[in-house]
């Protein structure tokens, strides 16, 4: 259903970062998600890793419910935000939800080139969940959809090249909008299969 590629840089080169990516192909679909522990280092690394570890686990329900998943789970964490879209190859949709700063952008790889970004509710999931809200949108296949943390940009937009591969476009996001002060991951995702 899926091909994609992360690209990340940990704060400072240490080993241990507080952003994770998850992507998981199930029947007639796929999961994929990107993470930012609350802080830096063990603990936001913690955090990330246990909310990484319910999406694996569940990687079939709703983006609702795993959201509401990862808060029951966190409560004794520091708390994460993260991003996750559900793409269902049946239906040829994708339902995306976000909570605090992680941003999603979807660029259409047919048609009138259109961009439509993920609008996150503000929040930690763990400590204070807001009100959620799921979008379900149309996907094609040769769509994009690209999840990144606040230490990337969000002017990474302008390297979303539909005809480009989702490795290239990984590696230019973080080369040319990675910050420097906070660990920056980049997760590409392109439809190829199923009906989508
Ligand atoms: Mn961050």
């Amino acid at each position: 259903v899926l091909v994609w590629s992360a690209a990340a840089r940990p704060l400072n080169g240490t080993a241990e970062g507080g952003d994770l990516h998850v992507v998981v192909e199930v029947d007639g679909g796929a999961l994929a998600a990107v993470i930012d522990g609350a802080g830096h280092g063990a603990e936001a690394a913690e955090a990330a890793a246990q909310a990484a570890e319910v999406l694996r686990a569940f990687p079939t329900e709703s983006p609702l419910r795993l959201v509401r998943r990862c808060h029951e789970r966190l409560r004794l964490t520091r708390g994460a935000v993260m991003s996750l879209a559900s793409f269902d190859a049946q239906r040829s949709v994708v339902t995306w939800l976000g909570v605090g700063d992680v941003s999603g952008t979807l660029v259409r790889g047919r048609g009138v080139g259109s961009t439509t970004f993920l609008l996150p509710r503000a929040g930690v999931v763990g400590v204070r969940l807001p009100t959620l809200f799921a979008q379900t949108l149309p996907i094609a296949r040769g769509d994009t959809v690209v999840f990144a943390t606040d230490g990337v940009s969000t002017a990474l937009v302008y390297e979303i090249d539909p005809t480009a591969s989702t490795q290239i476009i990984a590696e230019r996001i973080l080369a040319r909008h990675g910050r420097s002060v906070d660990d920056a991951l980049v997760l590409v995702t392109r439809c190829v299969g199923g009906r989508i």
